[in-house]
């Protein structure tokens, strides 16, 4: 079992620096990426990204209802997410992770993390 705090860095708010934002497939590893994740109308948008670890994944939540994006087999959380906010996740470990909304279990969405 990996510890959260191992495994994930949460930031609330503003970026503290530019980030750059992936394009979604596959790409030419160039450093660490930012992708970009909506939460819209009870779905992830998009529901399927391939990224490299130390790539971060930002959530973005533009529903009225909280939601969540977590790790399905527990080994991180974003925790609640309000209205417009953003919590972003580091992702240091490759894997395969299933990611649902822990307060609709129907939302899921699925992160392929390669090796760096
Ligand atoms: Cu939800």
């Amino acid at each position: 079992m990996r510890v959260l705090s191992d495994m994930t860095r949460r930031r609330f708010g503003l970026l503290t620096g530019a980030g750059l934002v992936a394009p979604l497939t596959l790409h030419a590893h160039d450093g660490p990426h930012l992708v970009e994740v909506g939460i819209e109308s009870f779905a992830f948008v998009p529901d399927r990204l391939e990224i490299h670890a130390g790539d971060t994944v930002r959530w973005t939540n533009h529903d009225i209802a909280p939601h969540t994006a977590t790790d399905k087999a527990g080994g991180w959380d974003t925790g609640r997410i309000g209205k417009g906010e953003s919590v972003e996740i580091v992702f240091d470990a490759a894997g395969t992770y299933q990611v649902i909304c822990r307060y609709h279990p129907k939302m899921t969405a699925e992160v392929v993390v390669t090796e760096s």
